[in-house]
């Protein structure tokens, strides 16, 4: 092998390396994407996001969180949009706010003391406590019907499950028991059943089970991912956010997981369903304009309109 040999076979050597690095890169970052526009629904927008709607009881207001100044901050507005007003303070991150079913206090979770802990305020903001100080991350929380119990997410047993405590933090019990992710507990409004997320069967589905933890069944039973179910006021349907079509969508479903409808159908994502009181609206979160935003849209799918950002 003579001097020009020697040289040509190391760069061959060196296109090959390059080749093999170029090509790891680009699976990494296309896997990261994809797995990113995945867990969308289930993770912290970016900033700006307007996201997770919530109805006050009477239907004249919706809470969300919003990260128009960074930080994740509760606000309140009424239902046609105006009136932004920001309840919990920029020092920390406030997430998932709830209504208390008589109206008078919305419960969320926040990351201002050491882990993520469910807090209760008054509807104005003022009195903001902790329900219960466990030590661990814990997420999500839902009021019961008759407000005497809220259901919520924790690591605190290795891996996250669904658990209900009494309004002040007394009598916590776990409702789920196994290996795999179980989260976003939403109780019906019966007070009968809570839906929630689980990927025990190797993907996100959603799951109803009795409001003491029995009859856990899978409701989707589909190989996309299937996440945050909400429920209709009279307890028939059940909305979530489901990506079997590519791209997040809202669906609705009778409460035994039959009568699929796709209610969102936009190329866009959009996720977090909150049914209005009165049955007849869905409020969700779409980036449909560029970034994510607060909508309001008919059961039906038709007048969908935005409530957030600039018009
Ligand atoms: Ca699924
Ligand atoms: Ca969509």
């Amino acid at each position: 092998m003579n001097w020009k040999t020697k040289i040509d076979s190391n760069r061959i050597t060196l296109v090959h390396c390059l080749f093999f690095i170029i090509v790891i890169c680009i699976g990494a970052i296309a896997c990261s994407s994809s797995r990113s526009l995945h867990k969308r629904p289930t993770e912290v927008a970016g900033p700006h996001a307007n996201e997770y709607p919530s109805w006050s009881p009477d239907g004249t207001k919706i809470a969300f969180g919003s990260e128009r100044d960074g930080p994740s901050v509760i606000y309140i507005m009424n239902a046609d949009g105006s009136n932004q007003t920001g309840l919990t303070s920029l020092n920390h991150d406030n997430y998932d706010p709830i209504w208390s079913p008589d109206g008078t206090h919305l419960i969320f979770y926040s990351r201002r003391d050491a882990h993520r802990q469910i807090y209760i305020m008054d509807a104005d903001g003022s009195n903001q406590t902790r329900v219960a100080d466990t030590q661990f991350e814990e997420y999500a929380p839902d009021f019961s019907p008759d407000g005497t119990k809220i259901a919520f997410y924790s690591e605190r047993d290795g891996n996250r499950e669904i658990y209900v405590m009494n309004a002040d933090g007394s009598n916590q019990t776990r409702l789920t028991n196994n290996d795999s992710e179980d989260n976003y507990p939403a109780w019906s409004p019966d007070g009968t059943a809570i839906a929630f997320r689980s990927d025990r069967d190797g993907n996100a589905e959603i799951y109803v089970m009795d409001a003491d933890g029995s009859n856990q069944i899978n409701l989707t039973n589909h190989s996309s991912d299937d996440t945050k179910p909400t429920w209709s006021p009279d307890s028939a349907k059940i909305a979530w956010t489901t990506y079997r079509d590519g791209n997040n969508e809202i669906y609705i479903m009778n409460a035994d997981g039959t009568g699929l409808t796709n209610v969102t159908n936009n190329s866009a994502h959009d996720f977090a369903s909150a049914w209005s009181p009165d049955g007849t609206r869905i409020a969700f979160t779409s980036d449909r304009d560029g970034i994510y935003e607060i909508y309001l849209t008919n059961v039906d799918g038709s007048n969908q309109t935005r409530l957030t950002g600039k018009k």
